[in-house]
Formats: structure tokens, sequence, C-alpha cells
């Protein structure tokens, strides 16, 4: 049924869900896939370096081979507050380096 809303289990949370959009679909995808590793050890919140580097190397082909040296590179520049750990903030600024990366390459493909 159009425009029907359904109610999703995510994490304990109840989240209405109303058809969603490509855009939406992507924003669930940043928010689950930041979840789907910040669960896997201490803080279910953040992203230990280990988490993060799982989620790199699983979730994005371009860093698939990526070096231990770049993973601490990656995890030092993320890690604004220094607490050794990729909070949701600081996973989101990483996502927008990403998105405008992809910007980049898509104007290149434009012209
Ligand atoms: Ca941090």
């Amino acid at each position: 049924m159009m425009g029907s809303v359904q109610l999703k289990n995510f994490l304990g949370w109840r989240v209405h869900v109303v058809m969603e959009t490509p855009l939406e679909k992507a924003l669930t995808t940043m928010v689950t896939t930041f979840h789907k590793y910040s669960g896997r050890e201490g803080s279910k919140l953040t992203l230990s370096r280990k988490e993060l580097k799982e989620l790199i190397t699983t979730e994005l082909s371009l860093a698939e081979k990526m070096k231990e040296s770049s993973i601490d590179n990656l995890m030092k520049s993320l890690d604004k507050n220094s607490d050794q750990e990729i909070d949701f903030k600081e996973y989101s600024v990483f996502l927008t380096t990403l998105c405008m990366a992809y910007n980049d390459f898509f104007l290149e493909d434009n012209k």
C-alpha cells in the first residue's frame, strides 16, 4: 500500500519507515553500516581501530588491501578528539570526505 507505515525493529529502536527513497536508503545504509561494526567490541557506539579496519576493508572495495600504516593514518586523521575511538560524528566526516571524492569523480566523468 502506497505511503503505508511499517515499523522496523533496528537495534531495539522502533523506527518508522515510510516508503524510503534511494537517498533515504543510502542514509539508512550509512547509519546501519556504522552500527554493524561498532557493536563488535568495546563501546557499542564507537568504532575501535579494529572495527574501523573491518568496516573499511569489507565495505569499501578501494580499501580492500589497505596497509596497516594507512589504517593507522586514517584512524589518526578521523579521531578528532584523540580518544582512540571513532564516534558517529567522526565517521560522518569520513563519509562526507568520501562523498566529495565521489562527486569529484562524477564531475570528471561528465566533463
Ligand atoms: Ca574519537
